[in-house]
């Protein structure tokens, strides 16, 4: 029933972990979260849903340009936790997608969904990186499919070599240096922070350590509409000009870029024209 559910709601792939595994991952704060919102967490249900729409110039993130993921994850998952509460009468299925105290990454890859990349991201073959996570959380003992997490990527080193940044880890990019993280960064940046945004290409997010992924070279398309029709693939001043927040919600407010207002947004066009 599960695979005809995710599937029907568009998910490229879906698997499920008991709850109790993610612990290892899980801050106190993050646990505190889970348990207010699911008193008894037993499972963890997550599912991919790619976004690459082909290759397209402009100066906003691939993963930014169509509607905001987070609330078509969402959107698309509620489907499936409609379908469950049937299912389970009494039982309460949560979906949510980025802003959750779930560790989105690891619940995917222990549910078998894909590879461990040494970019920090959740590979899917053959959509590469370019997919969205989202998890469903429930107090439901659900049966799941029996699957291994797959193994981690090759570690070839081509994400880490292609960082302009030097931010990719061991574990994934330092947060401190990652240019996603500051390109979304408000208020005063030093001298510094605003050389490598000058030097960065986009002006929302960094694509760099996932188009030199080998598993990227040649991705899938997204067959949603959401992330592959009506995008946005640039933004120019002349697009800001005169909006106030308000107008600019009204204008942008459906794009995964707009989360942080216009104020980045025209500080980092800024940045390009000095
Ligand atoms: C905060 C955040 C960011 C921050 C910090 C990123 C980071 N790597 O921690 C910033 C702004 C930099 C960022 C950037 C991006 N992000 Co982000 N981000 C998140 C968010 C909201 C929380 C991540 C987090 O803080 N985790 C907790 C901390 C404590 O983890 P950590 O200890 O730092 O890291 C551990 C794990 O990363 C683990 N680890 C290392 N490598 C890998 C790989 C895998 C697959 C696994 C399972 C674990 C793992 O080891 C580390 C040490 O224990 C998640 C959504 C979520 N709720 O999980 C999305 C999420 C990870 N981001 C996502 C995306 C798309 C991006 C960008 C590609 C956007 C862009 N193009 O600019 C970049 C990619 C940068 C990169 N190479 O990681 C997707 C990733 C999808 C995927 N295929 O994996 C997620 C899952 C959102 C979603 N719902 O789809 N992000
Ligand atoms: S998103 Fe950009 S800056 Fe961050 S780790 Fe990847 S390549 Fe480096
Ligand atoms: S570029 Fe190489 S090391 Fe980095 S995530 Fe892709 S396969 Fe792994």
């Amino acid at each position: 029933m599960l695979d005809k559910l995710f599937a029907a709601a568009g998910a490229a792939a879906w698997g499920g972990v008991a709850f109790r595994r993610l612990l290892p991952f899980l801050s106190t704060e993050a646990l505190e979260k889970v348990e207010a919102l699911c008193p008894r967490p037993k499972t963890v249900l997550a599912a991919a849903f790619p976004y690459y729409a082909g290759e397209r110039p402009g100066n906003l993130s691939l993963y930014a340009r169509g509607e905001d993921y987070h609330a078509v994850v969402v959107r698309r998952l509620n489907t499936v936790c409609e379908a469950l509460a049937e299912q389970y009468p009494g039982e309460s299925f949560f979906p949510s997608a980025d802003n959750s105290p779930l560790p989105e990454r690891e619940a995917a890859w222990l549910a078998g969904i894909g590879l461990r990349g040494a970019s920090g991201l959740l590979i899917l073959p053959p959509y590469g990186t370019y997919v969205f996570l989202g998890t469903i959380l429930t107090g439901a003992a659900l049966e799941l499919p029996e699957r291994s997490p797959a193994p981690d990527c090759p570690r070839c080193g081509a994400c880490r070599a292609a960082c302009p940044a030097g931010a990719m880890g061991e574990g994934g990019p330092d947060v401190s240096r990652c240019l996603s993280e500051l390109t979304q960064k408000k208020g005063a940046l030093t001298g510094e922070e605003e050389a490598r945004l000058k030097a960065h290409p986009l002006i929302w997010g960094c694509d760099f350590c996932q188009r030199a992924c080998p598993f990227n070279a040649a991705p899938a398309l997204s067959p949603l509409p959401e992330f592959s029709t009506d995008l946005v693939d640039s933004l120019e001043n002349a697009d800001l000009e005169g909006l106030t927040n308000r107008t600019f919600r009204e204008k942008y407010g459906g794009r995964a870029f707009a989360w942080r207002g216009p104020g980045p947004l025209r500080r980092n066009l800024e940045l390009k024209r000095e």
